[in-house]
């Protein structure tokens, strides 16, 4: 009886700690929605704000005739992600083929300043900057 009591108790924790890499667990029914678009060529807005710790579920279209990169390696790299299989396999820029939307869900913990481009559209003015506070 007591070890079928702390086999369960094993699993119940282990199914509650979820997290990868020692995170805090995220309720992400609480991500705040962030709109970002991609025409040719800039974003809009090309500012982004976010507060640190807070779960945000960025929105982003492309409105553009062409493919268009939110390229951001440093930002994703220091961020929380809950689907990181949204971005590139290298993790560096999300991708929109004309017409697409992805959504990106994450956790920001450090506060900052982070480079924000098209990686294909940068020389042509398409940068931006986010800002975690
Ligand atoms: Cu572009």
């Amino acid at each position: 009886m007591l070890k079928w009591l702390i086999g369960a108790l094993i699993g119940a924790l282990s199914l509650a700690a979820q997290p990868s890499w020692g995170e805090t667990p995220v309720d992400w029914s609480e991500a705040r929605r962030v709109d970002l678009a991609a025409v040719e060529y800039s974003f809009a807005p090309n500012h982004l704000t976010f507060r640190r710790d807070q779960p945000y579920r960025l929105h982003v279209e492309n409105h553009g005739r062409e493919t268009h990169e939110l390229t951001a390696a440093d930002f994703f790299k220091s961020v929380q992600l809950r689907n990181p299989e949204v971005l590139n396999q290298d993790r560096t820029e999300l991708v929109l083929q004309p017409g697409d939307k992805k959504d990106l869900y994450f956790v920001a913990p450090q506060p900052g300043h982070y480079d924000m481009r098209c990686a294909d559209h940068d020389w042509a003015g398409m940068t931006g900057e986010i800002t975690v506070e």
